[in-house]
């Protein structure tokens, strides 16, 4: 075992060329034992094993910066640089991290989880150093897929013009979780193919790199130019160059020795430089070479055939994607749009029936949303299906763009709440909050698989402006569906226990979690409400049954900070209602990574202690 005695990259350093490609083996090997018990992004780290080894034997982290984009392909950066004991612990509660984190380890130089910032964080670093005189390496790894965010464009935008000393690789295996899509994906196909300027390239490589040190400025400027000036003759404009960046490669991100010579030589370039470097997502495991996108981030699954272990019951997700579907063969105007989440969002089934209504804009969120106001402009039915933690991203732009003129844009928020596995940079915990304080807009959430339909079909139906549903990753409650979707009233929330005190008022799924607790209850009698709105509230509804009582509970998966909860407390104050309230759901802090009901119990919120909670607050 080669990996077990690396203990830190400085013993990768001892490490002959053979043993690297053994070590590459041990740590596919490493991953895939765990990923497949614990779930996580397999294909993306089996891409890269032979790059990261090839970065840790050419850079010295943690002195050198490398920053990782998303990080969701750091496993094998992990296993290097002191994490291999206790990986078993990946995306577990209290265990390592799925992604990058500063906090985790002094070789995590800088935190991620969403796409696109490595370029900006990378800048940053070396403008630090630059101005504070100190001597380091920054490299930043990015992917094709995290290129086509808008942050990268405007990252890239300044490398290019600042010319700081920096290294970019670009990573590119085709694939963003699908296959990667847009005008810049053409381009680097482009740069692919152009077999006769990457032969130039490596001349000039020869030509450049044998030139004898003490060469004079004006020799080497000419070598510089020449090679330029080949460079435009065989492609005719190298985008990257255009921007400031001297470009390097394609060349083969499989192979460690090509990669550690390569990646040696434009060290000692000074500038902005990006390497092109060309993988295979899933490399070196049947099952997630053939499915890339299934093995992009996957649950536990079978090892030997690489049949993921099924979770059963259908998903929010994919109601979500049949309801879609439903309307959309009624109503011509819907047009669906995902940042790069077509199957995530359950929208791969209107893909395939409805290929012209349907755009996957790449890991744009902003421009997702803003494209769906000029179509919503131009008379159609967008559908925005983002996860809740990525329309972040685009808050201005649900503000400036969207809710500011009143547009009637349809948002479908899957992951609301707390997710499984990959922590704070995934919770759907803030979406509550950051809608509801936006005017103009309606904030809903369905409490389960019938009423996701009936909320779809009347936010199709509400011309009055956007309309945004937020549902979480889980399994559906199992409730039939009537023979007719019917819409409900926008507004109306529902009292689905009739009791006495408390008044517990809740949103989404969890209100099922919260009639269970109360039936089980001898000697407490809540009523439960399903408010089903965040805005606007049911307020008639929660102020006539506030008045009865002296107990009231919220219970929400979001934030505490300005949610659900807080906007019944809102509620009450503006109409001089002075009650004992409890509010149950997220506190002030990020939460991490495990699994869900742990994560509750963590923020107590776990069943036992939401009934415990009930108990004391209502004695
Ligand atoms: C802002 C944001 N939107 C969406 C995602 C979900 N996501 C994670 S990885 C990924 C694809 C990344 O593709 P690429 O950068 O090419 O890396 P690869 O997995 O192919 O190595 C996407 C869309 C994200 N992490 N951040």
């Amino acid at each position: 075992m080669i990996l077990g005695k690396i203990k830190s990259p400085e013993d990768l350093k001892e490490l002959k060329f053979e043993e690297l490609y053994e070590l590459a083996s041990e740590m596919r090997r490493r991953i895939l034992d765990i990923a497949s018990k614990n779930g996580g992004h397999v294909a993306p780290n089996l891409g890269v094993v032979e790059l990261t080894i090839a970065l840790l034997k050419v850079f010295n982290p943690p002195k050198d910066k490398i920053i990782w984009d998303v990080s969701h392909q750091a496993y094998g950066y992990k296993l290097l640089t002191g994490r291999n004991e206790g990986f078993e612990t990946l995306r577990q509660f209290g265990g390592i991290s799925g992604f990058l984190k500063r906090d985790e380890s002094i070789y995590d130089a800088f935190g991620a989880g969403h796409a696109s910032t490595s370029l900006s964080a990378a800048l940053g670093f070396a403008m630090a150093r630059d101005k504070r005189g100190s001597e380091y390496e920054v490299v930043a790894v990015i992917g094709d897929g995290a290129l086509s965010g808008g942050m990268a464009m405007e990252g890239l935008n300044q490398i290019g013009y600042h010319n700081n000393n920096i290294m970019v690789i670009l990573n590119d295996n085709k694939m963003s979780i699908a296959e990667n899509v847009g005008g810049m994906r053409e381009y680097l196909t482009r740069l692919q193919s152009a077999e006769i300027y990457n032969k130039v390239m490596e001349d000039t490589w020869d030509l450049l790199g044998k030139l004898p040190r003490a060469l004079s400025k004006k020799t080497k400027s000419a070598a510089k130019k020449l090679s330029e000036g080949l460079k435009n003759l065989i492609v005719p404009n190298i985008l990257f160059e255009e921007l400031g960046l001297s470009y390097y490669g394609p060349i083969d991100g499989h192979n460690i020795l090509e990669l550690i010579t390569l990646l040696t030589r434009i060290k000692k370039i000074k500038g902005a430089k990006i390497l092109h470097v060309i993988t295979e997502k899933g490399r070196g495991y049947k099952p997630a070479e053939e499915k890339p996108t299934l093995f992009h981030g996957i649950g536990p699954f079978d090892r030997e055939n690489g049949e993921p272990i099924k979770e059963g019951a259908k998903s929010y997700s994919s109601i979500f994607g049949e309801a879609i579907v439903e309307e959309a063969r009624k109503n011509k105007d819907i047009i669906a749009i995902t940042a790069a989440m077509t199957k995530g969002t359950g929208l791969t089934a209107f893909s395939k029936e409805f290929p012209n209504r349907f755009f996957d804009v790449g890991i744009a969120e902003q421009h997702a949303v803003t494209f769906a106001g000029g179509l919503a402009a131009g008379g159609m039915r967008p559908v925005c299906a983002i996860y809740s933690t990525f329309l972040q991203r685009a808050f201005d732009q649900v503000i400036h763009d969207i809710a500011l003129q009143r547009l009637p844009v349809i948002f479908c928020l899957d992951r609301g709440g707390l997710v499984s596995g990959d922590g704070a940079t995934h919770h759907g915990a803030f979406d509550l909050s950051y809608l509801r304080m936006i005017p103009n807009i309606v904030v809903m959430a369905p409490r389960d698989e019938v009423e996701l339909k009936r909320m779809f079909k009347t936010a199709v139906l509400y011309k009055d402006g956007p309309i945004a549903m937020r549902y979480p990753r889980a399994t559906i409650e199992g409730i039939p569906f009537p023979r007719k979707i019917t819409p409900i009233s926008v507004g109306k929330g529902e009292i689905l226990r009739k009791g006495g005190e408390p008044l517990i008022l809740t949103i989404g799924p969890i209100v099922y979690k919260i009639l269970r607790i109360a039936e089980e209850f001898d000697d407490i009698d809540p009523t439960v409400v399903d408010a089903r709105f965040v805005k606007p509230l049911d307020e008639e509804l929660i102020l006539n049954l506030s008045k009865e009582k002296d107990k009231i509970i919220t219970v929400e998966d979001n934030a505490l900070a300005g949610g659900f909860g807080s906007a019944v407390l809102e509620l009450l104050a503006n109409n001089g209602l002075k009650k004992d309230v409890l509010r149950m759901g997220v506190p002030d802090r990020f939460i991490t990574y495990g699994n869900k009901e742990k994560l509750l119990q963590s923020i107590g919120t776990g069943t036992d202690d939401i009934k415990e909670k009930i108990r004391a607050f209502t004695k």
